[in-house]
């Protein structure tokens, strides 16, 4: 079992929930500045204000990133700190392009590749108020395309580009269960405004469209000089038939990778929705006219990778509601026999499953045709961690057995089978905002001590990420 000696590896972030400085140096708010002042949507009504106050100390997170080890950094740009209202009409903020052309060139300077996420969720507050935000198919695409335009001019320097992280969460929970930001939903006793069976779809149509603009401008206007490859990353569990014995569990195991990823994955690579969604959704499911499919088929250099549990799929009665986004089915930690997934974290969507990260490589790599792949996150929180203080709370275990168990799955995966991963990027580099459920879950591969400014201090899983990756990875 062995990696090739090409192989990436590292640790990944994203901006809202690390950097904290929310005001400073001209930065604009992001929808996740308002979804967290909204009562009730975040867990012990906390928000990024000041999370791991990362913006103020980049120095430490490469000094963080040299001690463990790590080759390459994962991390995203908040959009409103480059331009603060978002729009291609708007003003260019340099003081935050400068910040992030230093960084750059600090990771650079110490020999750490830099793999830069445009978008993880912290769209331009302003944008959401002026024109609906990601429901508008005449100005997001173009707005997202003109910041993409300003930052790979701002950062030639970087060979590794994702467009958007899971444009499933923003679709989904932002627009039909209204768990995450700006959280649109049906339900009237969660949110005022919203319609789950038809603005997931829209958004959703959306991204790719805006994926496919800020990709042909790279393509056209920066690659062949950068020399580097742009893609996008997509969220998904790998599935299993609660029932193996009965063939609609087993197609109902395929739909929900389907509805989770193809949804994504097949405009990118075939052209076209997959069936299983078009015969569910219908005309709420939007078409492409021919331009869109021209900018968006053929769209990816890679494919983004983001993984972290499996679920047992049972199918459903044949009749969706108009709200159902999963594919007529449901999903279960045991199936029919009584068999656990994995155990349980803190996460209530997250079981360790190792088989199932090979597993769903598999299933990628024949579908669309062993394309090269970088996992992009891939993690663990853990059950009760956070009552849990140093030094008992360095010493997770659980984690390191996770990692250690979901990199040697993908080992076999690209040994054995023959998928052509070329990347892994751990989640998280340190413990940070986690969304909706605030600081009370931690994913970091060191702990970040928010009661005592902030500090760093590695976490075991993060001491040994090197050894596991020296080990299988061939010398050049
Ligand atoms: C990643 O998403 C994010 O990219 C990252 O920012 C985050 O910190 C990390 O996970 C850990 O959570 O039951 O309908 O509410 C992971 C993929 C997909 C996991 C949606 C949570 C909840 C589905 N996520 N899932 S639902």
């Amino acid at each position: 079992m062995s990696l090739p000696s090409d192989f990436l590896w590292g640790f990944a972030t994203a901006s809202y929930q690390i950097e904290g400085a929310v005001d400073a140096d001209g930065r604009g708010p992001s929808i996740w500045d308002t979804f967290c002042a909204t009562k009730g949507k975040i867990a012990g009504e906390v928000d990024g204000k000041t999370a791991c106050d990362s913006y103020n100390r980049t120095a430490d997170d490469i000094a963080l990133l040299r001690e463990l080890g790590a080759p390459s950094y994962r991390f995203s740009l908040s959009w409103s700190r480059i331009i603060p209202k978002g729009g291609r009409g708007d003003p260019i903020n340099q003081a935050g392009i400068d910040h992030y052309v230093k960084f750059v060139d600090d990771l650079l300077a110490v020999g750490i590749v830099p793999l830069i996420t445009l978008y993880h969720w912290d769209l331009p507050d302003e944008l959401d108020k002026r024109y609906g935000g990601l429901l508008n198919k005449e100005e997001f695409p173009l707005d997202f395309e003109n910041y993409a335009r300003v930052v790979f001019k701002a950062i030639p320097k970087c060979k590794y580009w994702i467009t958007f992280n899971e444009p499933w969460c923003s679709s989904i929970l932002g627009y039909s269960t209204g768990y995450f930001a700006p959280g649109h939903t049906s339900d009237r006793t969660k949110s005022p405004v919203g319609d789950s069976s038809r603005e997931p779809w829209i958004v959703g149509h959306n991204f790719l469209l805006a994926h496919g603009r800020a990709v042909k401008v790279y393509r056209d206007e920066f690659k062949e000089k950068d020399k580097g490859q742009i893609g996008i990353t997509l969220n998904g569990d790998y599935t299993y038939p609660w029932d193996p014995e009965d063939p609609r569990d087993v197609e109902a195991a395929n739909r929900k990778i389907e509805f989770a990823i193809s949804w994504f994955a097949d405009p990118i690579y075939f052209g076209k929705y997959p069936d299983s969604m078009r015969k569910q959704l219908g005309d709420r499911l939007p078409e492409f006219t021919p331009e869109e499919l021209e900018l968006v088929r053929g769209s990816n250099d890679f494919y983004g990778m983001n993984h972290y549990t499996a679920d047992y799929v049972k199918h459903g009665d044949g009749n969706p509601a108009p709200e159902d986004f999963l594919g007529d089915l449901t999903t279960h930690s045991y199936n029919k026999n009584g068999e656990c997934i994995g155990k349980e974290t803190q996460s209530f969507w997250l079981r360790p499953n190792p088989q199932g990260f090979r597993g769903l490589i598999n299933w990628l790599s024949k579908r669309y045709g062993y394309p090269t792949i970088y996992v992009t996150e891939n993690g663990t929180s853990i059950k009760g961690e956070n009552d849990l203080s140093p030094p008992a709370i360095l010493n997770d275990t659980f984690r390191v057995d996770y990692y250690e168990n979901y990199v040697n799955a993908l080992a076999q995966a690209v040994s054995e089978d023959g998928c052509n991963v070329k990347g892994y990027m751990a989640w998280s580099l340190m413990d940070n905002f986690e969304w909706a459920e605030g600081y009370e879950t931690r994913f970091g591969s060191t702990f970040v001590d928010y009661d005592n400014n902030q500090k760093r201090t590695p976490k075991k899983s993060g001491e040994k990420m090197k050894a596991l990756f020296d080990g299988l990875i061939k010398k050049a």
